[in-house]
């Protein structure tokens, strides 16, 4: 046992381990102040809510409140780890300022209501907009952060029962890239890999993923391989010097929005050098011509120019690509916000299909989520894809919906793509949308350029409502404000990145009068009446479990079968992986062992799409391509992105996430000990790019796009040159002054573009053109961490580390674990 400041240390003590060996089991536990192990009341069976990792914990429970976590030794995800927002998180759900009661808007002003009130609001504004303009008058944008019954609920209800086409997720800002890659390389959503095959892997690659902070479990399994015998190669891909780029073998900082030209330029390598499985490629894909055409265009020495990365790095990086025996590549933001963000992802795909190494221990690749429940949004339907990875322009596969549901196939829309988020902004800019249902996401604070997205959202015209656990700066904005239940006070299951199902359960009761979304969606489809074609209501489940069963009904023969599971089997052991079912009861670790992808035509998820315009394929197209469903090489060219730096705006303006914080900070600037490592938002910039425009660190700046302008403390970190990054974490919530007098404000948001990917919809974060000035000097250095990214390049007189409250312990003592 051991106790730890999993502030100052966020990977916590190393377990090492060797190439091939298991995991060793360390259970972290965090309980609050003075409360001893024996005192806890019970413990609570649940998964990490606050990243896409799925680690196991229990929840404390002491005198009804949730009194600390800690990791479950049994699970296969973590083997008892724990990360800091993890161990602190929690303390949000019991934050006094949590949302108790419903709120309506009366007079311009928000005003305490109750439930029926509130809910006859909301219904009765549905009936009015489908008598007067249709379904297409309302949207629904949903969340990564609910749970696989309450998305499956919700998507029964829009789609089957209301028939609105306008249904997404923010998992649009997250994820959509993730699926549209793996519906590009294999037409199937679903991650081919598995963390085990961290315990395998001889190099990995992260392309665009800075795991070390955001996802810190799967972190501490690398770090703990590097710390054993035989460690694995990393390679590193991003502009910034993140911890991952530290520990790496080779790191590769291109220019952001530069990607497709620097994977082109490892494939270029791989394939000059013969690095590729010629018998795989022939038995088990379709397209590696198009792909050996492409890249002859991009030799280092023409990749070099374009990314600004030195050839021979490219070489270095290419070999121990092309020499590894288990080749393990993990994508996430870098990638997916980042110009050409599909395009590039699928040639990560590409590397992996072209070298032979999927679904073999240590050769998967894991195109990442970020969410905790991202995976279960598009599975069920939640980011307006179809419920079970079925095929909306496959009329059988609607046809066989229908009957899941009991509905007339013609009611479920499906004869254009889902609309995507930008795009019901768009509508709802231009007053086609009057009604936009918004739960567990904030995109006042969210969505790139906030200036134009609160215009749209504060419309007179547009009847908001928002359904979340704080008055967030969304709920501020809304009609009607609905107080939901959250993680700890419900029960649902979720899965995480590795297709690892976990049951959550309920702990503790919701403050006041909260009510879990599941039963806001169920009380809502009452009030609407809706019915199935027989006249019978049309959700026909009451609570979780029964919802749960529902839901593996509708994913019966579809690859993200879940039948095999239940309740009970997800109680008291290891999460399992889907697909879950008679033949497979125990679950699957890796997809496509044989070399077989769910791609055959009448089965597979998506026809693909034109990388270039976004365009969707036909079905005749594609089954010319790809008959005998094999997995498809797809080439893509380099396009530069749309705004690049200028003489007004010389640099490139990125943004992402800080260890500590979460999102748009509603938990973790609730819980102290996590606010106080990262509590103000603060400009990364090299020190050449800080000379040159007489910046030093701790300097008030403003940073301005075509958008608007951003005040932060500068920090001078290991970022490339002629890039500037924001963490895109500090909203206006706890900021009394809001905006500064001039017009500035703190979110990252202000200065990103109204832009996205052709294919996945998925909004650019990652590049815009932005120019910097000094406001005044500082009083000290910013308060940036200094153990993450935004290390400082020279000492500033202090580092990150907690207060008394922040020790964790790791006890390594527990033997056994998952078999
Ligand atoms: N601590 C913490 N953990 C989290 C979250 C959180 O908010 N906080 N959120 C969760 C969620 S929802 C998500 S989606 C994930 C996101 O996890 P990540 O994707 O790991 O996080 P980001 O910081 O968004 O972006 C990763 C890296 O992309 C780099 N980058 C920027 N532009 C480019 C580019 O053009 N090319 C390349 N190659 N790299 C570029 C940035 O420098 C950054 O280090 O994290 C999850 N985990
Ligand atoms: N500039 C920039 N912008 C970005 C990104 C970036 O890297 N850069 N990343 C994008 C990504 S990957 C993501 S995932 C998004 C995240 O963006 P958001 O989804 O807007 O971020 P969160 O702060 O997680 O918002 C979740 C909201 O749900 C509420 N909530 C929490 N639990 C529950 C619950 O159980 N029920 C309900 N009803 N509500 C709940 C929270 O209080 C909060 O208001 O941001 C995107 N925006
Ligand atoms: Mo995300």
């Amino acid at each position: 046992m051991k106790r730890t400041d999993r502030i100052a240390q966020p990977w916590g003590t190393r377990t090492p381990y060797p190439a091939g060996g298991q995991w060793p089991v360390r259970v972290d536990t965090h309980l609050e102040d003075g409360l001893d192990p024996g005192e806890v009341d019970r413990w609570v069976q649940t998964a990490s809510i606050l990243h896409s990792n799925g680690d196991a914990l229990d929840i404390a429970v002491k005198d009804g409140r949730i009194a600390g976590v800690r990791g479950r030794a049994v699970d296969r995800v973590n083997r008892g780890r724990l990360g800091p927002k993890d161990l602190y998180g929690w303390q949000a759900n019991s934050s006094p300022d949590r949302l108790t009661v419903p709120l309506i808007r009366e007079g311009g002003k928000l005003v305490e209501t109750d439930w029926d009130t509130a809910m006859d609001r909301v219904a009765g504004r549905t009936r009015e907009l489908l008598a007067e303009q249709g379904a297409s008058a309302i949207g629904f944008y949903t969340t990564g952060q609910l749970f696989a019954e309450e998305y499956y609920t919700l998507g029964i209800l829009a789609h089957g029962g209301l028939g609105t086409n306008h249904v997404d997720g923010n998992t649009r800002l997250c994820t959509a890239t993730a699926a549209a890659a793996l519906k590009e390389s294999f037409a199937c959503d679903g991650q081919p890999g598995s963390y085990t095959d961290v315990d395998h892997a001889d190099v990995i690659a992260l392309y665009g993923h800075n795991m070390a902070e955001t996802q810190t479990v799967l972190w501490a399994r690398i770090l703990d391989r590097l710390a054993g015998p035989n460690p694995p190669a990393i390679i590193c891909v991003d502009p910034r010097a993140t911890p991952v780029a530290r520990a790496a073998t080779v790191h590769l900082a291109p220019r952001p929005g530069t990607n497709v030209a620097l994977m082109n330029g490892l494939l270029h390598e791989i394939i000059a050098n013969d690095w590729v499985d010629h018998g795989y490629i022939e038995a088990h894909t379709v397209g590696f011509e198009d792909l050996v055409q492409q890249v002859k265009d991009y030799p280092p020495e023409t990749v070099a120019t374009i990314c600004d990365v030195p050839a021979d790095r490219i070489r270095e990086a290419a070999r121990l690509i092309g020499g590894a025996e288990r080749l393990l590549s993990t994508v996430l933001q870098g990638f997916y916000q980042s110009n050409q963000a599909t395009a590039a992802a699928v040639q990560v795909n590409n590397i992996n299909i072209v070298r032979g190494m999927l679904g073999k221990p240590g050769c998967g690749i894991l195109q990442m989520n970020g969410q905790p429940t991202a995976q279960n949004t598009r599975e069920a339907g939640g980011d307006g894809d179809l419920p079970a990875f079925r095929n909306w322009s496959n009329d059988a596969h609607v046809q066989d919906l229908a009957r899941v549901w009991n509905v007339d196939p013609m009611s479920i829309p499906h004869m254009s793509p889902p609309t995507h988020v930008m795009q019901m902004m768009r509508y709802a800019e231009e007053g086609s949308i009057r009604m936009l249902w918004v739960n567990g996401t904030n995109p006042a604070v969210s969505l790139p350029e906030l200036g134009r997205v609160r215009s749209i959202l504060s419309q007179e015209r547009l009847f908001l409502v928002v359904q979340d656990i704080f008055l967030s700066e969304t709920a501020q904005l809304a009609d009607v404000v609905l107080p939901a239940a959250t993680w700890g006070e419900k029960t649902g299951t979720f899965t995480n990145v590795d297709r690892t199902v976990h049951l959550s359960e309920k702990a503790v009761e919701p403050p006041g009068q909260a009510r879990a979304d599941l039963d806001i969606f169920l009380d809502y489809a009452r009030r609407m009446d809706l019915k199935d074609k027989d006249g019978q209501p049309l959700v026909k489940w009451h609570d979780a479990e029964s919802a749960f069963e529902a839901w593996k009904e509708c994913t019966r023969g579809r690859p993200c079968d879940y039948t095999g599971l239940s309740y009970a089997k997800l109680r008291g052991g290891s999460g399992i992986q889907w697909p879950c079912n008679e033949d497979n009861p125990d679950g699957t670790e890796r997809l496509y062992v044989d070399g077989k992808f769910w791609s055959a035509p009448d089965y597979c998820e998506s026809y693909g799409r034109d990388l270039v315009t976004g365009a969707p394929m036909q079905a005749p197209e594609y089954k010319a391509l790809n008959p005998e469903g094999r997995a498809i090489i797809r080439a893509a060219e380099y396009v530069p992105p749309h705004e690049l730096p200028s003489e007004d705006f010389p640099f490139q303006l990125t943004t992402g996430r800080t260890l500590y914080q979460f999102h748009t900070r509603t938990k973790t600037g609730r819980a102290l000990q996590l606010q106080a490592a990262a509590p103000e938002v603060w400009v990364e910039m090299s020190a050449a790019d800080a000379g040159t425009y007489a910046l030093a660190e701790g300097d008030l700046a403003e940073v301005t796009t075509p958008r608007g302008k951003v005040r932060a403390q500068v920090r001078v970190s290991g970022i490339r040159d002629g890039v500037l990054f924001l963490p895109f974490h500090y909203g206006y919530w706890d900021t009394p002054a809001g905006h500064e007098p001039d017009g500035a404000g703190r979110a990252a948001n202000e200065l990103t573009i109204t832009d996205w990917d052709a294919a996945s919809k998925q909004p650019l974060f990652k590049t815009a053109a932005a120019r910097i000035r000094k406001v005044s000097g500082g009083e000290g250095p910013s308060k940036a961490p200094t153990n993450t990214a935004s290390a400082p390049v020279s000492p500033i007189g202090w580092s990150t580390h907690g207060s008394p409250g922040s020790e964790a312990d790791e006890d390594f003592s527990v033997t056994g674990g998952e078999a």
